[in-house]
């Protein structure tokens, strides 16, 4: 059975995809590492270990002891915080990639998986059905860093065999975590805010129309990619992934079904021009017809089911 190791697992993706790998793989293999060692708490169903990413002698020790054989890297600066801090976002994701991408090499693992981002695509992409091919101008450094982490990872599969696969994951929106500095998240807040009777106060614009994702939807499609037999993954840089695209007046007009008192006002900042560079959807045919990716949640049954759960993860 393959040991795998989780960098970041805290974090919003990492917090559900752990316990899906637990799932599948058992406690005993799977070891949930994070830098915050109170986040970790919250895996008594697995390994643990307090890691940081850019300590590579630790790293590479925990690696050799535990034989890991595949590293699912999901430690990341997202787009808002990483413009407040640029080389420090540019240096933490791009070193750790590398390193990750090296290590993978050199101790043979089995698969590495490696989250990219709509956040790749820039001013000068086509907004709409946006294609996996087609012009690239990040304008963020959380973009620049992905989109350069994109080649890197092809590269590692073409140069040196290694089985790294990557998903262009829109804007991710889950219950059971709160995610930290994107741009997209405020499609997170807005429930919480409904459901404690808050007024809510949107970051973008009413009619700003991003891509976005339920997380039941993301777990899955990272393990079909995961699980697909090596030569149905065609695509090694990172592949376009899509479900639902929504503005904020829609996900607010979705919500106020269920909580007709709730309310919204607009104060865009320094967000919208971030989310005005991404695209309003996505072409993910590749995903779709290479590994038979297919997404379960449209808006309305997402919001349904977070208005279901969403309260008892808020005590
Ligand atoms: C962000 O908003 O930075 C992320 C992303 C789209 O990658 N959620």
């Amino acid at each position: 059975m393959d040991r795998i190791l989780i960098i970041g697992a805290a974090g919003q993706l990492g917090s559900e995809l752990t316990l899906a790998l637990t799932q599948q793989y058992g406690g005993d293999n799977v070891i949930a590492t994070d830098i915050n060692p109170k986040a970790l708490e919250k895996f008594d169903y697995c390994k643990t270990a307090v890691l940081d990413i850019m300590n590579h002698d630790a790293v590479t020790s925990l690696v050799k002891k535990e034989n890991v054989k595949q590293i699912y890297h999901l430690a990341a600066v997202l787009s808002a915080t990483g413009e407040k801090n640029p080389l420090f976002a540019w240096q933490l994701n791009m070193d750790s990639l590398l390193f990750v991408l090296e290590l993978a090499k050199e101790h043979k693992m089995d698969k590495v998986y490696w989250p990219s981002s709509i956040a790749v695509f820039g001013p000068n992409t086509p907004k709409i059905h946006t294609p996996q091919y087609c012009v690239k101008e990040p304008n963020t450094v959380y973009g620049i860093s992905k989109q350069a982490g994109e080649r890197w990872c092809e590269y590692y599969f073409e140069n040196f065999g290694v089985d790294v696969r990557s998903l262009r994951y829109p804007g991710l929106i889950g219950y059971k975590s709160l995610p930290g500095g994107g741009t997209t998240d405020y499609a997170v807040d807005i429930y919480h805010k409904a459901i404690a009777g808050e007024h809510f106060v949107s970051f973008l614009r009413e009619d700003s129309a991003l891509p976005m994702m339920y997380m039941p939807d993301a777990i899955k499609a990272t393990l079909d990619l995961m699980h697909a037999p090596k030569e149905q993954v065609k695509i090694r840089s990172s592949y376009n992934l899509s479900a639902i695209s929504f503005t904020p007046k829609e996900i607010f007009e979705s919500i106020k079904i269920h909580y007709p008192k709730f309310s919204i006002s607009y104060a865009p900042d320094f967000r919208q021009a971030i989310a005005d560079s991404w695209p309003d959807s996505i072409d993910d045919s590749r995903a779709r017809e290479d590994w038979g990716w297919k997404h379960d949640y449209d808006l309305k049954k997402m919001t349904e089911d977070i208005l279901a759960n969403l309260p008892e993860y808020m005590v």
